[in-house]
């Protein structure tokens, strides 16, 4: 009698009592986010695991990995930790069996842990990431696709519960996330120049290389080519446009040509292969050595620019300078230095060229008896009479002295 109560608390203790280890997708598992090559333990997602009914061993543990041919060439290690205690922390000692490499689109983990009644583990899932550029752009998820992908060795009286599968947020392989954003001084209304305008202000933006989302790491834009799209109301008008000009900005909202800001390129229809008119579209490349010594955008800058068009003599033109996001390229390609789709393209409003009417010349006109009623033309205007009289007088000075 005494020696089968012995046996039945024994077996009790054995754990041989029906216990649930229910999974989840942990609550702390990070959004999707994007990574650069050669990171070494980058989190990808985590689980959590809870036993009722006593306590769970666990024997083994598999994953699935998505994009499985490319995570293969991707990742140089995939390791699994669960937090023991728990204690909110993955040390060393906590991987389970040992480094994984990826053959196929499951990778099993053979180590034995034990899940504890009553509280929350966490499993964590890390990458070791390559260093091929062939993956840039590439996106993986890993998942526990069953409740069968989890080992138990007291099964089947241990069961696992959770509603299958349980899948993290997709890392993506980048060099550099980046976002078209307007210049605070990008022309946001129509206007109209005259024939003949020379370095018209006509867009200003920025390239921002974007910090990452946690738990991502990235580089930066290194920043190969532009190309700005000027689109004339009918296709003769193209014939209007002479020149665009791509500059330095000095931080300001105001175009200042050859003075704030620093010229970076001029493009005239004369440069074959980078002036490319389509219909009404003018496509505008700017890129070589002019380009490639700019410094690279490091994650968390910006760099503004200037566009600014020039206009041939006599020729009417109604035009709006843009650029989109697809024609901005970095030096590793568009799949690793990627551009947000919001927004597409930054415009910079409608310019309309035309032999525009002289401006009211005689300040007389305006207001009563002849006087202007506007007080701040009066100093300008003394301002410009003193200026060309100081002028004249200082050649007058300087013809004597000679
Ligand atoms: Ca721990
Ligand atoms: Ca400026």
């Amino acid at each position: 009698m005494i020696v089968r109560l012995c046996l039945a608390l024994a077996a009790l203790a054995g754990g041989l009592s029906a216990a649930n280890v229910a999974v989840n997708l942990s609550g702390t598992t990070n959004p999707a986010f994007a990574n650069k090559l050669s990171d070494s333990d980058v989190q990808v997602v985590r689980f959590v695991m809870q036993a009722s009914g006593g306590d769970v061993n666990v024997s083994s543990v598999t994953l699935t990995v998505s994009n499985a041919t490319q995570a293969a060439v991707a990742f140089t290690g995939i390791k699994l930790f669960f937090d023991s205690e728990p204690n909110g922390t993955f040390d060393p000692g906590e991987q389970v069996g040992t480094t994984q490499t990826i053959a196929g689109a499951t990778v099993t983990f053979n180590g034995t842990f034990t899940v504890k009644n009553g509280l929350i583990h966490e499993l964590q899932v890390r990458v070791d990431i390559g260093a091929s550029t062939a993956v840039y752009g590439e996106a993986f998820q890993f998942s526990i696709a069953a409740g069968t992908d989890i080992g138990l060795p007291g099964a089947p009286t241990d069961t696992v519960s959770g509603a299958f599968p349980f899948t993290g947020n997709a890392l993506t392989i980048r060099n550099s996330v980046n976002q078209l954003v307007p210049g605070t001084g990008n022309p946001a209304s129509p206007r109209s120049v005259q024939h003949g305008s020379q370095n018209v202000a006509a867009l200003q933006f920025a390239l921002d290389s974007l910090v990452p989302v946690a738990p991502g790491e990235l580089v930066g834009l290194d920043l190969q080519s532009l190309a700005i799209s000027i689109t004339t109301q009918t296709a003769s008008q193209t014939a209007a446009v002479s020149a665009l000009a791509l500059w330095q900005d000095d931080g300001d909202a105001l175009f200042e040509p050859g003075s704030g800001e620093a010229l970076i390129l001029a493009r005239t229809p004369a440069d074959l292969g980078k002036w490319t008119a389509a219909g009404n579209v003018i496509t505008v490349t700017f890129d070589g050595a002019a380009i490639n010594v700019l410094p690279t955008i490091l994650t968390g800058q910006a760099r503004t620019f200037w566009v600014g068009i020039s206009f041939a003599g006599g020729a009417d033109c109604v035009c709006e300078v843009s650029v989109n996001r697809s024609n901005v390229q970095g030096s590793l390609g568009t799949a690793a230095d990627f551009f947000v789709t919001s927004p597409t393209a930054i415009t910079g409003n409608v310019i309309t060229v035309a032999n525009l009417p002289k401006p009211p010349a005689a300040p007389e006109a305006e207001g009563e008896g002849g006087c202007s009623t506007d007080t701040r033309q009066v100093p300008v205007f003394a301002l410009l009479i003193a200026a060309v009289a100081g002028f004249a007088s200082l050649r007058r000075a300087l013809k004597r002295k000679l």
